[in-house]
């Protein structure tokens, strides 16, 4: 197989700020006395901000303006970035520094493609932004996963066809956004199973065995 770049998901897969998502969602939720169940949060796996409002606000009884919704997603981000204050290196995902060294050290491109309009900030705490060539982040875009724009940008900004990428995702919105792309794609997390993926994840550092064989 040839493979040239790696495109990595963010959330869920190089570090573990679903668990934060989740949390900042459940507060603004309750607060709003709006019933938000654990099972919803997959639905929210890497769909955008707004989006992830429009799932919660299913539950609710009352329709809101736009001027309100705005309001309860900047406040769930709010309480995202507090949480996102706890991150440090330590909570990179682990192997990802061993796999992203292996990959520029056998000249395989590395880059982000996230959802989040928070990407720099996580990749700041976590002393991972010098290790990418390219980072494609929910700055930058209009239509989010599935959509494939984030990833044909990633590997616009790399230089390389899309056909030559491997996306590693850890949601369904994720692998459908990869496909649309033309690359392949390695599912981890939570989205392991999916009939989606082309390889599955166990580890990240699985990669290496579909990257070189
Ligand atoms: P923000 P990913 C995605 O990141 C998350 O999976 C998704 O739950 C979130 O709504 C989205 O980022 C937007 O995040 O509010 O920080 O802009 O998985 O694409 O790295
Ligand atoms: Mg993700």
């Amino acid at each position: 197989m040839s493979i040239l770049a790696v495109i990595f998901d963010l959330d869920g897969v190089l570090v573990h700020t679903d668990q934060y998502h989740y949390q900042a969602w459940k507060r603004m939720a309750d607060e709003e006395g709006i019933v938000f169940e654990e099972s919803a949060g997959d639905r929210l796996r890497g769909v955008s901000r707004m989006e992830s409002l429009e799932v919660i606000l299913e539950k609710s009884g009352r329709t809101y303006t736009n001027v309100e919704k705005e309001a309860l997603a900047e406040r769930k981000n709010g309480y995202y970035r507090e949480l996102l204050e706890q991150l440090t290196p330590a909570d990179a995902a682990p192997g990802s520094r061993e796999l992203l060294a292996a990959c520029t050290e056998q000249g395989i491109k590395v880059a982000i493609g996230s959802s989040s309009r928070n990407t720099p900030v996580i990749l700041e705490r976590l002393g991972l932004t010098h290790l990418f060539e390219a980072v494609a982040d929910g700055n930058e875009i209009v239509n989010s996963k599935p959509d494939p724009e984030v990833f044909l940008l990633a590997a616009k900004k790399l230089a390389i066809d899309p056909k030559y990428c491997i996306v590693v995702e850890d949601a369904e919105a994720g692998l459908i956004a990869a496909k649309r792309a033309g690359m392949k794609t390695a599912a981890t997390g939570t989205a392991i199973k999916s009939a989606r993926a082309d390889h599955h994840l166990h580890r990240l550092e699985e990669l290496t065995a579909v990257i070189w064989g």
